[in-house]
């Protein structure tokens, strides 16, 4: 249960930005384990995969170019909840509903430029891991854990 998977990614705009260490550093601090970390240029084919139930929406093409604007952080979590405590850290997708506290609400104000990335389900963690760290991820045991779990 402790072994929960999440993909969270930095997108262009939080990169330039300077967000990449604010965003890992939230995560590391709640407690999860960092299960890989790549700065990456996504293809067009990966991203149309990443996003593929996404297809037929206007906005689409945009997302496409917005994402391919610049490098990606990407990243995979690991602990107990990571994919729905994942998502909370994000906020809401449209950082004008996000609540405070979360990164999109403390550093973001358009939907289009959000920041960050989260999946939204265990079958789409899993299914986003094998897509952009397609080399595999290896897991490795932390002392930390017996003081972080009870
Ligand atoms: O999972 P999440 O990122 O919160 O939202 P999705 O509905 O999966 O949309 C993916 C991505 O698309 C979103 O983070 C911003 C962008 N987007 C947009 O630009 N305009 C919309 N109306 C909806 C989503
Ligand atoms: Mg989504």
């Amino acid at each position: 249960a402790n072994e929960e998977r999440s993909f969270i990614a930095v997108k262009p705009d939080g990169v330039e930005r300077g967000l990449v260490g604010e965003i890992l550093r939230r995560f590391e601090a709640r407690g999860f384990k960092i299960l890989a970390l790549e700065l990456t240029h996504p293809s067009e084919a990966l991203l149309r995969e990443h996003y593929g139930d996404l297809s037929s929406k206007p906005f689409f093409p945009k997302l496409l170019n917005y994402m391919q604007s610049g490098p990606v952080a990407a990243f995979v979590i690991q602990g107990k909840g990571a994919v729905k405590i994942g998502r909370a850290m994000l906020g809401a997708t449209n950082p004008q509903d996000s609540a405070p506290g979360t990164i999109r609400a403390d550093f973001a104000l358009d939907i289009g430029k959000n920041v960050c990335h989260g999946s939204d389900s265990v079958e789409s963690a899993e299914r986003e891991i094998a897509l952009w760290f397609p080399q595999g991820v290896k897991p490795y045991a932390r002392a930390v854990d017996s003081v972080i779990y009870e």
